[in-house]
């Protein structure tokens, strides 16, 4: 199963964090965008995120794919306090070919991945014909509002950083 999986971190070592998710998958990433900085969305007053988008094939279940990025979470100490607001790692699932699902466990593709600059161009540098909901995410880009586009900046690829 291929799935497209949208990482963030904007608290405490976030390069090391994200590091983590780069390694569980290290066997089955078809594909990884460049660790980008990325103003925060949703709720603004809270400190800049990095963040990535790594394309896996796993042999595994949705449900399991979902448990696995959890368990990553958890071991970044994760704590939910506030919708949108910081945190250590989220480790989202963006879509899975061949599927979809509309549960509160776990809806798929991710409902507000088309209106994210910091999902969309990091995808489409992973993945240059990537599309959602029959649309390309290229596409996708040129709907966000341009000063999400610009204040997104490339760190580099997380074997550097
Ligand atoms: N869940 C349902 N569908 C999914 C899915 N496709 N992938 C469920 C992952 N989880 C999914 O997740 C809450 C529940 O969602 C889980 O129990 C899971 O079963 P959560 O991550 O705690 O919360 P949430 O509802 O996703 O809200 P959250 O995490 O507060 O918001 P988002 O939507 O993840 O956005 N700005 C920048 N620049 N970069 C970011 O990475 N991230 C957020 C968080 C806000 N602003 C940001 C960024
Ligand atoms: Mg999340």
């Amino acid at each position: 199963m291929r799935a497209v999986l949208s990482i963030g971190s904007n608290m405490d070592d976030r390069v090391e964090l994200l590091r983590t998710v780069f390694e569980e998958f290290k066997d089955e990433i078809v594909s990884e965008s460049r660790v980008y900085s990325t103003p925060p969305w949703g709720v603004e007053d809270q400190a800049e995120f990095l963040n990535a988008v790594i394309i896996v094939d796993v042999d595994q279940t949705p449900l399991e794919l979902l448990h696995r990025g959890q368990a990553l979470e958890a071991a970044a100490e994760r704590v939910r306090e506030q919708r949108w607001g910081p945190r250590t790692l989220d480790v989202d699932i963006i879509e899975i070919e061949g599927f979809s699902s509309e549960t509160e466990e776990l809806t798929v593709p991710h409902p507000h991945a088309a209106e994210r600059a910091f999902v969309l161009i990091p995808w489409m540098a992973a993945d240059v014909n990537a599309t959602l909901g029959g649309k390309p995410v290229a596409e996708l880009i040129g709907n966000v509002p341009q000063e999400d586009i610009e204040g997104i900046k490339v760190l580099g690829s997380i074997d550097k950083l």
